[in-house]
């Protein structure tokens, strides 16, 4: 007699394609358990822009279900990542989010561990003690332009190396290692992580909830195919496209549309994109929030370069401005996502950007995204929800995270 396939893998199979997904996967605690072990525990995460540890000793920690990583920038600049594990009785070693510190000491018997994470220090261990083979935990890390992404798994997808090939020629020009934090902002959002990312993926919920974005955001970027009855604009629009896109190539700005987000096992997509109005930033009046502009740029409308990335972030890149999201699951039904604004490092606050005016379109539009995925969540739990289909039109890559997450968990999940 054949044993019954197990409940995530009756719901993975009769998963209907164009629909979104059944309510367990958005509230089930041990659906969540296999997301955490399979979708985070096995695939490249974006944990946050390298400038988070800026000098030699820096350190952040990042959360993930019950793992905790620590981020440090090691003396030779390398950035390192390890678990949050001391190698003695298994104390959490770093509890504060972030500080700088010489040396990684465990605050329980004081066990020392360099920035490479070598233990260089064990008092009351005895002569046959084997201290070699107490070093932290390694966490691999790939640092794509500025950009981290850590991997818990033993052997991590080889792809990354595809993304990195693929993406540093977009990113680099804006030159992230000489950007600094303006500010981050965390925020707890009452639903499921996919939700969070579904709702990342299109726009069609753009001009109804984001009149702060949809000031310097064209819809038509973003996945848009227009319908018979929806083209208006669009002619002008590809018009704009095909020129800007001319102009900043010939700039050494890459442009074209890249998109992999359910074909390979580090799923991502990017493109460039013209702003509206002023065409200069995410701003409320579209103009750039920062004087002093990144990298070497002289001109201040080079439009958006977008990237996304399986399974959690997304980034958009501006002439003076970066601003980068990591979506962080916290339970079946709690997420945190945290968004990070980079500036120039040489900015001064007060003269060439306020933090206000650098941060009120993504502010004003998170709060509002969040509203949007907690009222999902809440509609998702009643016993009247079933899937529902997508726009072909404006839902295209919602249904490409939906594919690669349950690709990815059919692959991996027992
Ligand atoms: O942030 C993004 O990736 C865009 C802008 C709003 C919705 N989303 C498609
Ligand atoms: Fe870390 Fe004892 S648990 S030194
Ligand atoms: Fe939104």
């Amino acid at each position: 007699m054949s044993t019954p396939a197990s409940p995530l893998r009756t719901l993975l199979d009769r998963r209907k394609s164009g629909y979104s997904l059944e309510a367990p996967f958005y509230t089930d605690p041990a659906i969540f358990e296999q997301d955490i072990k399979h979708i985070f525990g096995q695939h490249w995460i974006y944990v946050g822009p390298e400038v988070m540890v800026p000098e030699e000793g820096d350190f952040v920690t990042i959360e993930i279900g019950r793992t905790s990583v620590l981020i440090v920038r090691s003396d030779d600049m390398q950035v390192n990542a390890f678990h949050n594990v001391c190698r003695h009785r298994g104390s959490r070693l770093c509890t504060e989010h972030k500080g700088s510190v010489g040396n990684l000491v465990c605050p329980y018997h004081q066990w020392t561990y360099n920035l490479e994470g070598t233990l260089l220090f064990a008092e009351h261990m005895g002569e046959s003690f084997n201290r070699s083979g107490h070093n932290l935990k390694p966490v691999h890390v790939r640092n794509i332009a500025g950009l981290i992404f850590i991997c818990l798994a033993e052997n991590p997808p080889k792809d990354i190396e595809d993304l990195a090939a693929a993406m540093t020629p977009y990113i680099a020009p804006h030159r992230i290692s000489d950007c600094k934090i303006a500010t981050q902002i965390d925020i707890i959002e009452d639903c499921n992580w996919k939700l969070t990312m579904e709702n990342n993926r299109e726009c069609y919920h753009c001009r109804g909830n984001h009149p702060e974005l949809t000031i310097s955001l064209y819809e038509y970027g973003f996945g848009y195919a227009p319908t018979p009855e929806n083209c208006e604009g669009i002619d002008q629009y590809n018009q704009i496209l095909e020129q800007r896109h001319q102009q900043w190539e010939a700039m050494g700005l890459p442009c074209r549309e890249l998109d992999h987000l359910d074909d390979c096992i580090t799923g991502f997509r990017t493109q460039r994109l013209p702003l509206d109005r002023a065409g200069q930033s995410q701003t409320m009046n579209a103009k750039v929030a920062s004087s002093k502009l990144l990298a070497d740029f002289q001109q201040a409308d080079l439009g958006a370069l977008s990237f996304w990335t399986q399974p959690n972030s997304w980034h958009h890149f501006m002439s003076d401005h970066i601003v980068t999201f990591t979506v962080l699951p916290i339970s079946a039904e709690k997420t945190m996502v945290r968004t990070t604004w980079l500036v120039h490092k040489d900015a001064v606050e007060g003269r060439d950007y306020n933090l206000k005016d650098l941060t009120a379109v993504w502010v004003a539009t998170n709060a509002q995204d969040r509203a949007l995925v907690e009222r999902s969540q809440q509609g998702i739990r009643s016993d009247a929800y079933e899937p529902g289909p997508y726009s072909p039109f404006t839902e295209m890559l919602v249904e490409k995270f939906c594919n690669w997450y349950t690709n990815r968990l059919s692959a991996l999940a027992e």
